[in-house]
């Protein structure tokens, strides 16, 4: 079963965040960039990729099978701009993880159909880290969805420490933060705050 704590890079936290993070205990990372070029955003996954494999956390990429692939990554995470599970799932092999986003039971059961081996559902809770997304479906959206599927639920948007209870309670499996995260003072205390709240020792 995929990890419950999922770190998602920011653009302030860069590598060093990363570094903390899997020092304090991320099982899973997942490398999202939306600026730079091409050349760039494979060199940061490929450094990201190396981190982890050095301390057995899994790498996620997000949005690009094409990067995932090329750093040699775990999995790729996809949402609805992104290509299709399917045809992720068809360049990517039987062996790569592969995440979708969801928020609502409908999506989310099509989303396994299609080949999920987890789902990113959200938001949450209200956030500023990402632009335009609706409004947050807090627990009971969350718990709304994981009834519904028989994957690993990763709640997802704005999630703090405070709300990992209630989230776990919804039926999330784990959760996936960035700013609680990768934008802390402290990321590596905030990764092991945020593992003994989800019962990881
Ligand atoms: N997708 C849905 S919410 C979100 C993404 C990428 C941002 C989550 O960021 P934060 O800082 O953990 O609220
Ligand atoms: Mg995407």
């Amino acid at each position: 079963m995929i990890g419950r704590l999922h770190v998602v890079t920011s653009a302030d936290g860069g590598l060093a965040a990363v570094r903390a993070a899997l020092a304090g205990g991320a099982p899973v990372v997942q490398v999202r960039t939306k600026t730079g070029s091409d050349r760039q955003r494979y060199a940061f996954a490929r450094e990201v990729v190396l981190l982890c494999r050095a301390d057995r956390a899994l790498c996620i990429v997000n949005d690009r099978v094409d990067l995932a692939l090329a750093a040699r990554a775990d999995g790729t995470h996809v949402g609805a701009d992104d290509l299709p599970i399917e045809v992720v799932r068809r360049i990517a092999g039987p062996a790569h993880l592969i995440g979708g986003t969801a928020r609502d039971p409908v999506t989310a059961a099509a989303l396994v159909t299609a080949g999920a081996d987890y789902l990113g559902v959200g938001p949450a809770f209200a956030t500023t880290t990402k632009d335009g997304l609706p409004d947050p479906i807090g627990p009971a959206g969350v718990a709304a969805v994981a009834v519904a599927v028989r994957v690993p639920v990763i709640a997802i948007g704005g999630v703090t420490v405070d709300r990992v209870p209630a989230l776990r309670k919804a039926g999330a499996h784990g959760v996936a933060v960035v700013s609680a995260v990768s934008g802390a003072a402290d990321p590596a205390a905030a990764a092991a705050e945020f593992l003994a709240a989800l019962d990881v020792t």
